[in-house]
């Protein structure tokens, strides 16, 4: 088996330790932070897509990546190595999970049952490797977005074959996670949605994508396949405006359809910058209605319009998400899957652990600082006393649900004055620079 990363040695937690280099400045995988480790408590995915199979191009220029796996003569042979690459670079990171598409571990046949072959074939090496290594499947997908087949869609489109065809691929996609021992299953509906509503049936496509969940649903049932599946929504981009537009929407749409007890959300940080929101937003909504499965923990860069996928080096970002997580009580089945591909201009093979290692150590600052948040109680008890008007008085009366507009015009009517507190944000914003500063 060639070494794909010869120069690379497995990176080490050098704690005090400064300068260039490739080792863990904050992320110390075994220490003991809260009751769990910190490999424990985030429970870092490589992201098969990217690190594997991205090779650098895009809109304006050719692939840049220098990937010696992807020198090799058929596809077949080059989905083997880049599984013995994938193996060798998750193992030097200390990664313990891994997710993919369909479509990333191995490429289209000519027919159907040709692809199928082809998974197989690569399923059986990744089950080899996962069970020499201990590395496990945090999340498998379909890729319904690539081929032109999908190009009006997958199970939105308005042609029935491509229905079926989707669903083919996810019943196969389904069987393949299945097997590997896959925890989550991830629906991420990139054409899912329309490019203009004066070609579109909103409402057959929006009955048939439901419709097509609940056939999952129903088969991974069949098949014994336990793991949860998740809903990853983004606003746009490929299509111009996609139906799982953000948690909020994606969360209506499972309600609907009457899907919500059956799907938690993945949630990507740059899809949520994308509708308009922070990351934070869309971990708070998943998380009150107790559907916060998993993050694909990358970040976006405001200044463009689109899902740049960089590596999460935002401190601000890493210790909001890991304080919404901590407070759902930490990950059961998801993970923080590093949805994320160096720069076009990082393109050697050092630049992917080089990100590997700035997205791991922003995540362990950032839960450390969030731990310590969470145990001070410092935001918590001035959420409390911010709200306290509601635990007494007319207030505890409306969080009871007594009163009606009639009893409540009779209260403000002898008010005399009305005081506000403060909502003291910046003071608010100092103490969080502080407990990341000294975390
Ligand atoms: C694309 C998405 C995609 C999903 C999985 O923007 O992030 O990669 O995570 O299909
Ligand atoms: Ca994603
Ligand atoms: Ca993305």
């Amino acid at each position: 088996m060639k070494e794909y990363f010869p120069d690379i040695i497995k990176i080490e937690f050098s704690p005090g330790k400064t300068g260039h280099g490739l080792f863990f400045r904050q992320y110390n995988p075994v220490e003991i932070t809260g009751e769990k480790s910190m490999k424990e408590h985030l429970r870092f995915s490589m992201a098969y897509w990217h690190t594997m199979c991205c090779g650098g191009d895009d809109q304006f220029g050719a692939p840049a990546y220098v990937r010696p796996w992807h020198d090799v003569s058929s596809p077949m042979k080059m989905a083997e190595e880049r599984v013995y690459a994938a193996f060798e670079f998750m193992q030097k990171l200390g990664i313990e999970y891994f997710c993919f598409h369909d479509r990333d571990i191995a490429p289209e046949g000519k027919t159907l049952s040709e692809t199928n072959k082809n998974l197989d074939k690569i399923v059986r090496l990744i089950r080899k490797m996962m069970s020499e290594t201990g590395i496990k499947l945090l999340w498998g997908t379909a890729n319904l977005f690539n081929n032109v087949r999908y190009i009006h869609g997958a199970s939105t489109s308005c042609n029935a074959d491509v229905f079926a065809y989707a669903a083919a691929q996810v019943k196969k996609a389904l069987e393949i996670t299945k097997e590997l021992g896959g925890q989550n299953y991830v629906f991420w509906g990139g054409r899912e949605g329309y490019e203009t509503l004066l070609n579109t049936d909103m409402k057959m496509e929006l009955d048939n994508m439901g419709f097509f969940m609940q056939m999952a649903v129903d088969y991974a049932k069949e098949i014994g396949f336990d793991g949860q599946f998740l809903i990853e929504p983004k606003p746009k981009e490929p299509t111009k405006h996609q139906y799982d537009f953000d948690v909020s929407s994606a969360l209506s749409f499972l309600k609907t359809y009457n899907l919500d007890r059956h799907f938690k959300f993945n949630i990507e940080a740059n899809h949520a910058t994308l509708a308009g929101h922070t990351l934070q937003h869309d971990l708070r909504i998943a998380r009150i209605n107790g559907m916060l499965g998993s993050v694909d923990a990358n970040q976006g860069d405001l200044l463009l319009g689109w899902d740049t996928d960089q590596f999460p080096t935002d401190l601000y970002s890493t210790t909001l998400c890991m304080y919404e997580i901590l407070k759902m009580g930490g990950f059961e089945k998801g993970g923080l899957n590093f949805d994320a591909k160096p720069r076009r201009p990082s393109y050697t093979p050092e630049d992917m652990f080089y990100a590997h290692v700035a997205g791991m150590d922003s995540f362990a600052k950032g839960l450390k600082a969030a731990l310590r948040i969470i145990k001070d109680g410092i935001f918590d008890n001035f959420v409390a006393e911010r709200y306290q008007s509601y635990s007494h008085g007319i207030g505890k009366k409306i969080s009871d649900k007594n009163p009606d507009f009639k009893s409540l015009e009779q209260y403000a009517l002898k008010l005399k004055s009305i005081e506000n507190p403060s909502g003291r944000q910046e003071h608010l914003e100092s103490l969080l620079n502080d407990y990341i500063l000294n975390s």
